[in-house]
């Protein structure tokens, strides 16, 4: 018989704490997955932010280090620096890496290091109760906006990907969606992508997913999946803002 389907070896065989519908198990399984394509599970280190995401140490088998809230890619930085031959990534929410720690991706995606940032757009602060995020919708209702993000009082959602790419130092920007299984396949692409471009050192690459909060959203897998379709994208276009083809020393 033929194997059609398996565990990647990276992840970890135990049960997820995340809600029914989350994304984060599937984004962890895709990272899992490139671990495993490009052999490098003993030589890569996580750096989650606060979050959800915080437990990436209970579900796969890397090196891990948490980074205080929004400092991950600061993190990632001096990992980076000391140990360039390992693969480094930062793992990180909306709120995480789009407040409190704007500035650090944004320096860090500057000065072109060679990491991997992987980002999950789910709209809210998941892990906190569901409070608005710089990438709430207008009009969406969170815990601290009960009427529905207001241009006039919060500003516009951010689309971290566009503004991340017109960073000379950004060598891969893209974003990608988990919300039907035709969206995971490519958003795996990407996830592939972006490690392979840090393994020939050609700077900094980020990969934002739009991901589903069913808990925070009120809202059952089902209903969250087709908000995605129908209120996230229109906002937030799939598709990669830039890509670089040759290390930029070269
Ligand atoms: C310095 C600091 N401020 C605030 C918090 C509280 N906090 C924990 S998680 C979180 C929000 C995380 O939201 P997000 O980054 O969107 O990730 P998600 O949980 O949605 O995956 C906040 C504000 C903290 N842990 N540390």
């Amino acid at each position: 018989m033929q194997k059609v389907f398996a565990k990647p070896e990276a992840l970890i065989d135990t049960t997820f704490h995340f809600c029914p519908g989350c994304h984060h198990g599937t984004v962890h399984r895709l990272i899992c997955e490139a671990i495993d394509h490009y052999q490098v599970r003993e030589k890569t280190i996580g750096i989650p932010g606060v979050g959800c995401g915080v437990f990436l140490y209970d579900y796969i088998h890397i090196d891990v280090c948490e980074a205080p809230h929004g400092r991950a890619p600061a993190v990632a930085t001096g990992f980076k620096r000391v140990l360039p031959q390992n693969v480094i990534f930062t793992y990180q929410g909306d709120g995480d890496l789009g407040a409190i720690g704007m500035s650090e991706v944004v320096h860090t995606a500057n000065r072109g290091e060679n990491i991997t940032v992987i980002f999950v757009n789910n709209n809210v602060y998941g892990m906190t109760g569901g409070q608005m995020a710089p990438t709430t919708l207008l009009g969406q209702q969170t815990t601290t906006s009960p009427y529905g993000r207001d241009f006039q009082t919060d500003g516009y959602p951010i689309r971290m990907a566009e503004m991340l790419a017109t960073l000379e130092g950004v060598a891969f920007a893209c974003r990608v969606s988990l919300h039907t299984a035709a969206h995971v396949k490519k958003a795996r692409k990407a996830v592939f992508k972006a490690f392979d471009m840090q393994l020939k050192n050609m700077g900094f690459s980020f990969v934002e997913f739009l991901s589903a909060c069913p808990t925070n959203w009120g809202m059952n897998p089902q209903q969250s999946v087709e908000r995605m379709e129908e209120e996230m994208m229109p906002y937030y276009p799939l598709g990669t803002f830039k890509e670089r083809t040759a290390p930029d020393y070269l």
